[in-house]
């Protein structure tokens, strides 16, 4: 049912002192109203201190607090029940059962922001954005997320949906009067809106490698030749001793992987084994892994010691991602033998010289489009998104290629309405059951 009244506990269960239960749905007063003493949704948003009770047996649950929000001014859209309880493992559940005995139905994931886009209070790309900000480990996928909930990106695609339809307008005399030579819009003016119109959608679907790589954090391989400091560095970039270093080269044998937050963004670190020939069955085995990370890659560290470069070459012709040269163990090396030539980077894990620089230098390698950017261009961070707006710009393209081609302007401008039709799926104007559904199943229930 669309709106029967959904209740979750919508903060971690645990020990904590306070946990907060929403019950939403048009029946939700009713329900409050047989679990909470007493129950005034008058006047609205108002909080109260009331008794949580057990409607069959009236067996007190908690002393809580409770503010009713009448719809369509709430969250979901529809009548919302806010309840503070005890925080802790027994009380908010026993508070949660409570309320399904009184007629609420358990929500199942992302149920509440999922009836806030029935409803018409968020869009997709806002639902998405909730999501987004609550899995957010990185200062940068914060802000990003922030963006698009504040209608950042929806804005920016509401724009290029006029401008798309403005087009269209621009070609209906033509479409009016097909017999006539020509209209009253110049031809030169139709060409200038379209190449317009396909340049903002260029331009939003350049964002979107680094976009999605925000979302899902920047693989950073960590490679090289046994011995260089791979692991050294895979722990001091992480701030903890994650990996096993010892003089023995061919120490690491299977690949580490861990998150970090570099400058503010996100990454995965991956430790490999050292690349060599060797007769180890085992170390062979890890030196396959490390060649899979290395074809995954969205950025890879070749670490080298001074005087041991003569893999480089070989290396770096195998490897397709971007590759940053890292010159380990300086602290080792008169300061007159260290490397002065980009795009080398000198690091001492001992001193921790260069540390900082080879950060600045991740962000800038993994995410350079967006610092360029800042926050207010808005990003496109999912593989639905870039889908969309690649049907968008190939029916934009279409429409130009048909009149450059000699199509009649109604026909021509079929691809324009079909463009509009992919924005549309994009910011979610009419959403099918299947799309919501694969939009909400990463969720967390209460949300
Ligand atoms: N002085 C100095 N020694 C370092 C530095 N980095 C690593 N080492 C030493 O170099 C040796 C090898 O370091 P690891 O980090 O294990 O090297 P690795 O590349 O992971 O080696 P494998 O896993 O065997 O391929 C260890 O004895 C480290 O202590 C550095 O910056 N300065
Ligand atoms: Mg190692």
């Amino acid at each position: 049912m669309l709106s029967d009244p959904i209740v979750a506990l919508a903060t971690p269960a645990g020990r904590s002192a306070l946990a907060l239960i929403r019950l939403s749905g048009k029946a939700a007063f009713d329900v409050a109203a047989r679990a909470l003493r007493p129950f005034r949704p008058d006047p609205p948003r108002v909080v109260r201190r009331v008794r949580l009770v057990h409607p069959d047996s009236g067996e007190l649950v908690d002393d809580a607090l409770a503010a009713a929000f009448p719809g369509p001014r709430t969250y979901t859209g529809d009548d919302l029940v806010e309840i503070t309880t005890h925080g802790g493992l027994l009380v908010p559940a026993a508070a949660v059962a409570a309320l399904v005995a009184a007629g609420a139905r358990p929500a199942a994931p992302g149920e509440f922001t999922r009836r806030a886009v029935l409803n018409g209070k968020l869009d997709l790309l806002q639902a998405e954005a909730t999501a987004d900000l609550i899995d957010a480990g990185a200062p940068a996928q914060a802000r990003r997320a922030l963006h698009q909930l504040d209608r950042g990106l929806s804005a920016r695609l509401e724009l290029l949906r006029a401008e798309l339809l403005e087009l269209e307008a621009l070609i209906a005399y033509e479409i009016d009067f097909p017999e006539e030579d020509e209209g009253p819009v110049a031809p030169e003016r139709v060409e200038r809106a379209w190449r317009a119109a396909r340049d903002r959608i260029a331009q939003l679907l350049a964002t979107a490698p680094e976009g999605e790589r925000l979302r899902e954090g920047a693989l950073v391989v960590i490679a090289g030749r046994p011995n260089a400091g791979k692991s050294s560095l895979f722990n001091a970039l992480l701030g903890t001793e994650r990996a096993i270093v010892t003089e023995i080269p061919g120490t690491t044998r299977d690949a580490i992987e861990a998150h970090a937050v570099i400058e503010g963004f996100p990454f995965r670190l991956a430790d490999t084994a050292g690349l060599r020939d060797s007769g180890d069955r085992v170390e062979r085995l890890g030196i396959e892994v490390s060649r899979r990370y290395l074809g995954a890659a969205d950025l890879v560290l070749y670490c080298e010691e001074a005087g041991d470069e003569s893999a480089r070459e070989e290396f770096l012709t195998r490897v397709h991602a971007p590759v940053v040269v890292v010159r380990t163990k300086i602290d080792l090396r008169p300061r007159s033998d260290r490397p002065t030539v980009r795009p080398t980077v000198a690091v001492s894990v001992v001193t921790g010289d260069g540390l900082a620089e080879l950060k600045r230098r991740l962000a800038q390698e993994a995410f350079g489009r967006l610092l360029g950017l800042g926050d207010v261009e808005p990003v496109v961070t999912r593989a639905r998104h870039r889908m969309a707006l690649e049907r968008a710009l190939a029916e934009v393209e279409a429409f130009h290629g048909a009149r450059a081609g000699g199509v009649e302007a109604a026909a021509a401008a079929t691809h324009l309405r079909a463009a509009v039709g992919a924005l549309d799926d994009l910011i979610g104007v009419v959403t099918p059951d299947d799309v919501l559904d694969r939009v909400f199943a990463s969720f967390c229930v209460g949300k």
